[in-house]
C-alpha cells in the first residue's frame, strides 16, 4: 500500500541514534521552529533499529525531505549510514559521549571516505544549531522567504553583541 503524502511534508529530517541523543538535537530542532522550517525528529538506530535505518534513509527523498541532519554519539554510524542511502544532503551532529567527550563521535562522522559525503559539524549543542543553520540556508536558496529570515535571525545575533564586556576587570 502507498502511504498516504501529506500536502506539504516537512523539509527537514532530524533523525538520531537514541533517545539520549535528543538533548543535543533538540537544539536542531529549536534552531528550526525559530527559523518557521518545519522538521521531524525520529529515532533511528543504525545498529538497534537496522531495518528502520534502511526505510528512513532509502524512501528520504520521496517522502519530501530535502536536508537531514543525523545526529550520533560513540561509534557513530548512523549520518554515514545514511548518506549511503540518500541522495540528500546529510549534515552530521558528533554527540557528546561520556567516555570520549564526544571525540569519537567527531572522529567517526567526519572520516567518510570519498565519494560519501556527510557534511560533520562541531560536538554537542553548537554542532546541532549549526546543523540547523546550514539546512536552512539550503532550503532559502530556493525560499526568498526563509532567506529573509535567515538574514534577519543573524541581523539579531550581530546586534546582540555587546561590544563592551560587562564585569569586574
Ligand atoms: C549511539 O550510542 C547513540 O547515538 C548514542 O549517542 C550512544 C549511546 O546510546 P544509549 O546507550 O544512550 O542509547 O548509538
Amino acid at each position: 500500500m502507498v502511504a498516504e503524502r501529506r500536502a506539504e511534508p516537512a523539509p527537514v529530517a532530524i533523525v538520531m541514534g537514541s533517545q539520549s541523543d535528543w538533548t543535543t538535537l533538540v537544539h536542531a530542532a529549536n534552531t528550526l521552529t525559530q527559523l518557521g522550517v518545519a522538521h521531524v525528529a525520529r529515532i533511528v538506530s543504525a545498529h538497534r533499529t537496522p531495518d528502520r535505518l534502511v526505510a528512513f534513509a532509502k524512501s528520504a527523498r520521496e517522502d519530501g525531505f530535502k536536508v537531514v541532519i543525523a545526529g550520533a554519539g560513540g561509534a557513530a554510524h548512523l549520518p554515514g549510514m545514511v548518506a549511503s542511502m540518500t541522495p540528500l544532503p546529510v549534515f552530521g551532529v558528533p554527540v557528546q559521549s561520556h567516555t570520549l567527550s564526544g571525540l569519537d563521535s567527531l572522529l567517526s562522522i567526519v572520516q567518510m571516505p570519498a565519494g560519501v559525503p556527510v557534511g560533520t559539524v562541531a560536538i554537542g549543542r553548537a554542532g546541532a544549531i549549526n546543523a540547523a543553520l546550514l539546512a536552512v540556508s539550503v532550503l532559502a536558496l530556493n525560499d526568498p522567504g526563509l532567506a529573509q529570515r535567515l538574514d534577519a535571525w543573524r541581523a539579531a545575533q550581530t546586534d546582540n553583541v555587546a561590544e563592551i564586556p560587562v564585569g569586574d576587570s
